[in-house]
């Protein structure tokens, strides 16, 4: 066996090689040409290497593989993860786990100058580029979605001559094995999961040699790293989260059919792929001072923290990265956790986990409206992949027959700890729902939404008790880090008043259960309602006694207005006149997750200014030099959410019409953006010119009738006057067929 297993190794090893003279046509193709930042191009650049892993490096991802960057000169340190390395299992939570590590000694190199680290957004790709004795040397990196690897390379615009060391570190402490072309880390946690990374060398000219360390080079004019991967976690609780076979085969597949391909193909392969999402939402919000724009991105994050420093340019810059990350940590994967995918701590903060009272949640809010619905569908997988055994969980604590809910703190096996947080299976019903409400697909919606909304709906049915007279309350919730367990408590009432219309919604958009369709209905006619207090706020509880001093973090009793539609100003205005006052209340402070809350709640309560201070205020004060929103630590829910907010600022969809610059605020009264999604199969480009709409353009992905609220007028193209009678002043209304485009002027 053993003599065996190393000729195939060996095999392998003589089939790399011989690939390696497609590459080395590559490196003499690949000298920096073009300038390292053309206009257009979205990037962070630093003009030093990073320090710190949390705050300095750059992070690449492709969904389910990322690593983070440190570009140090005679020291390239690349972290990586994979999203299922976790330890734990049903019973216990327990931590999302780092991967390893790889770094490339180089031999120092002669006068440094010109150094420049940058991670281009707008290509996913990160480079780093300095010249030393002559010679201009530039590094790419990328995580390929396509090849489902990641690339290294090490280039030169003149004989390098790169000479080094490159080794591979596992986090879990196994031996290296080193071939000269080849490490390969492969091991097992202590719950059994198997873990395997390879890392395969090649080079450009010069030599590489197996040494204990690792793989030595010398002479080389480039060299190409290509990592890959994997555990033998599956998705399915009926084969016990395993595959059943080691990742050995699958990440060695990954790797010999991505060294098969030249680098530049690679390359071009993974831009091609990731802008066919990324591409799909443009925005301008304004345009930077030249002086400003050119400095580095921690001199642009310092000169924003000055009090009247304008930067559109990097406002817009966190609003894409948001896109970035999300793609980079959220792709036919696990869901993005509390740092994405990125860590490099076995013991993370919060376990590195899937956070159900807030955060899981918000690291989603923007996947449909910011045009990434692909990127939603690994919370969705997840979600249904917990169905069995979170009911016997909630099963055995709650005594209930039927549905199932969650703990607050989650794993990937099901397995959940601390508060339970009952409504949250409902508020996972929400992206189970929303999912549907803008993509429209009637499929999924039967097969993998509908299941679990009705089921969530029977384990509220049996669950919710009836007051004396005929109120029906959620008994002894928990509005999250707030007081004690009791009956009624907004959050509660909300998440199920947001659920059960999900699911009327829902059941009529199948025409299915029309019976229980009426029995939900009934019951959502009897939940207990928000109230308005005594100082004017929204009540958190069903007893008058919120302290107008709580600036907790957490505002959880808001969900009615945002992620929630129960309260819109529109529809029910005292109720979000009375959450305004308890969101004032509770100020602008919080951590990042907490602020990029309230973006959105000030923009669904169509306050642009105070949305627009508030986002100010998370870049200044919760954005790190990386540009990772900082909890403190490091917590990524605060730049999905940021992301979100600002697409509730362009675009509000969740009151049945397109409600188009709800809450623009002074600071971006001229700009546009193109891509938003909204409910109802719509996707929206916009002009505006101070403050007002000048161009729309509304594509109909499913043909439904629209219902535009613009706030000024808007004149379909071709037609002298508004395509139908305006229903209010303002607002237009028509019919629309599946695929067309149709466009407006505004004045
Ligand atoms: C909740 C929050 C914390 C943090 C943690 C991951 O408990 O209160 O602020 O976001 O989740």
């Amino acid at each position: 066996m053993k003599t065996k297993g190393q000729s195939m190794k060996y095999m392998m090893i003589t089939a790399v090689a011989g690939m390696m003279s497609g590459i080395s046509s590559q490196a003499a193709d690949n000298p920096p040409k073009e300038p390292p930042s053309p206009p257009g191009r979205q990037v962070l650049w630093y003009d030093s290497p990073a320090k710190n892993w949390e705050t300095d490096a750059l992070p690449i991802g492709n969904g389910r593989l990322g690593a983070m960057i440190f570009g140090g000169v005679e020291n390239e340190h690349i972290q990586f993860n994979e999203d299922s390395l976790w330890e734990g299992d049903e019973k216990d939570k327990n931590n999302y786990q780092n991967f390893g590590d790889v770094e490339v000694t180089l031999t120092k190199g002669a006068d440094v100058k010109n150094y420049r680290r940058e991670l281009d957004i707008s290509r996913a790709v990160h480079e780093v580029t300095y010249i030393s004795g002559g010679v201009t040397y530039r590094r790419q990196a990328f995580a390929s979605f396509p090849d489902q690897v990641m690339v290294f390379r090490l280039a030169a615009d003149k004989p390098a001559g790169y000479t080094g060391v490159i080794t591979l570190t596992d986090a879990h402490g196994v031996k290296i094995a080193v071939e000269p072309h080849r490490l390969t880390a492969a091991g097992k946690l202590k719950n059994g999961l198997r873990f395997e990374s390879q890392l395969v060398v090649l080079n450009d000219g010069g030599t590489l040699e197996a040494t204990p360390e690792g793989i030595a080079f010398k002479g080389a004019n480039g060299l190409t790293l290509i990592l890959a991967a994997g555990t033998d976690y599956l998705n399915q609780r009926g084969k016990r989260w395993r595959t059943g076979e080691a990742p050995h085969r699958k990440v060695t597949e990954q790797i010999e059919k991505a060294v098969k391909r030249p680098y530049a193909e690679l390359l071009a392969a993974h831009i091609k792929d990731y802008q066919a999402l990324f591409g799909r939402v443009q925005l301008d919000i304004g345009k930077t001072d030249a002086k400003i724009a050119d400095l580095p991105t921690s001199g642009r994050l310092d000169n924003y923290k000055k009090p009247d420093a304008k930067d559109p340019e990097l406002e817009n810059l966190l609003f894409q990265y948001g896109r970035y990350l999300l793609i980079g940590s959220s792709r036919n994967s696990l869901p993005a956790n509390l740092q994405g995918l990125w860590n490099n701590n076995n013991s993370p903060p919060w376990g590195s986990d899937y956070h159900s009272n807030i955060n899981i949640q918000m690291n989603y809010w923007l996947a449909e409206t910011a045009n990434l619905a692909e990127c939603a569908e690994p919370l969705l997988v997840y979600i249904f992949s917990l169905r069995e055994v979170r009911t016997e969980q909630t099963s055995a604590n709650f005594q209930t027959k039927r549905g199932w809910t969650v703990q607050t703190e989650n794993n990937i096996f099901g397995g959940s700890s601390w508060e339970w947080n009952t409504p949250g299976s409902a508020w996972y019903g929400q992206h189970l729902w929303e999912h549907y409400a803008f993509g429209g697909d009637k499929t999924y919606l039967k097969t993998v939404a509908y299941p679990v909304l009705k089921e969530v709906c029977e384990f509220w049915e049996d669950r919710l008790k009836t007051l004396p007279d005929g109120t029906l309350v959620a008994p002894m919730g928990y509005s999250p880090e707030q007081g004690p367990r009791e009956d009624g408590v907004s959050f509660d009432q909300e998440i199920i008043w947001d659920l059960f219309t999900n699911y009327i919604e829902a059941s009529q958009a199948l025409g299915v259960d029309p019976e229980y369709r009426q029995k939900i209905t009934a019951m959502r006619e009897k939940l207990l309602l928000p109230k308005i207090g005594k100082w004017g706020q929204l009540q958190e509880w069903t007893v008058d006694r919120d302290d107008p001093n709580n600036d907790h973090r957490h505002v959880s009793h808001l969900f009615a207005v945002h992620p929630g539609r129960q309260i819109t100003p529109s529809k029910t205005p005292a109720l979000a006149e009375a959450a305004r006052v308890s969101l004032k209340a509770r100020g602008d402070g919080g951590t990042g997750w907490s602020k990029a809350w309230k973006i959105s709640f000030w923009a669904r309560l169509l306050d642009g200014d105070h949305a627009y201070k508030m986002y100010s205020e998370l870049l200044k004060n919760n954005i790190t030099l990386n540009m990772f929103d900082t909890h403190p630590p490091f917590q990524i829910d605060g730049n999905f959410g940021a992301t979100a907010a600002v697409c509730e600022m362009l675009l509000q969809s969740q009151a049945g019409e397109l409600h188009l610059l709800p809450a623009l605020p002074g600071a971006w009264s001229t700009g546009t953006v193109t891509g938003l999604r909204g409910r109802g199969g719509f996707e929206v480009d916009l002009a505006w010119a101070n403050g007002k709409v000048v161009k729309l353009r509304v594509k109909s992905n499913l043909g439904n009738r629209c219902r535009i609220r613009a706030g000024s007028p808007l004149t379909m193209d071709g037609q002298s006057s508004p395509a139908v009678k305006p229903p209010e002043p303002g607002v237009i209304e028509f019919e629309t067929k599946a695929g067309m485009t149709y466009t407006f002027a505004g004045k």
